[in-house]
């Protein structure tokens, strides 16, 4: 049986879960926060991030490395096209993202979601990255209703989790939601992706541990520790 290691209000781990969900593995969750110096975390998760999966076979950390592992593990139903081309394809797809997109956009989540401040000088240069990633990502996404075309793939699972940070961040930060303004139209994706199961799945647990962090928050204001 798999392990999930991570907490829901991660996006990657939520990725993973998606996948776990669509192929109908079995698997247990266990929450782990991040930055934890315990060997246990560090023996599998080295920068401690999370997500990261316990197998019977041994440990395994980088979300897309997980889920192309889970891929191979049980093809069934297939989250990936037939040809090594479009495989790839839609591995381009999730890379562009993870990596040009949300990653780029979490340099503003400080502000955005934790009460921290972010710089101008570094909302400015985020503010000119995210506009030119996102035209790149529109040549490459299909949106056909998928995000790689007419099937339903781990890019998908990608878009589904990390889309919305991208347009929320921005917005809260910079003032204007950027993926909308670029015409990426991931109100209507997100809706139509948010039917299926797996995400639904994703996004009531998330909400769960977004209401019981907001409830800490409430209850430690109120004893003013
Ligand atoms: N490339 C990693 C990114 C994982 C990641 O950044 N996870 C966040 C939580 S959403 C984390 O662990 N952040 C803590 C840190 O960066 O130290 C993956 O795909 O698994």
């Amino acid at each position: 049986m798999i392990t999930l290691c991570g907490f829901a209000l991660s996006n990657y781990y939520n990725k993973v879960k998606m996948v776990l969900l669509e192929k109908g593995i079995p698997f247990t969750e266990e929450r782990v926060l991040t930055g934890l110096k315990d060997e246990a975390v560090l023996g599998a998760s080295p920068l401690a991030k999370v997500p990261f999966i316990r197998t019977a076979d041994g440990t395994l950390c980088e979300s897309e490395v997980i889920v192309q592992y889970l891929e191979e593990l049980q093809p069934e139903p297939a989250m990936l096209p037939g040809g090594a081309f479009e495989r790839a394809k839609v591995r381009e797809l999730t890379t562009f993202i993870e990596l040009h997109l949300e990653l780029v956009a979490r340099e503003l989540y400080p502000q955005a979601f934790f009460g921290g401040t972010v710089s101008e000088a570094n909302q400015a240069r985020v503010h000119k990255l995210l506009v030119k990633n996102i035209a790149a990502f529109k040549r490459l996404a299909k949106f056909s209703p998928h995000v790689a075309g007419e099937a339903f793939s781990t890019a998908d699972c990608a878009a589904y989790v990390s889309l919305p940070l991208v347009a929320m961040a921005s917005k809260a930060v910079l003032g204007t939601d950027l993926l909308s303004e670029g015409g990426v139209d991931w109100k209507a994706y997100i809706k139509r992706v948010g039917e299926r199961p797996s995400a639904q799945r994703v996004s009531a647990d998330r909400k769960t541990e977004q209401d019981a962090q907001i409830a800490a928050i409430k209850a430690k204001a109120a004893s003013g520790t």
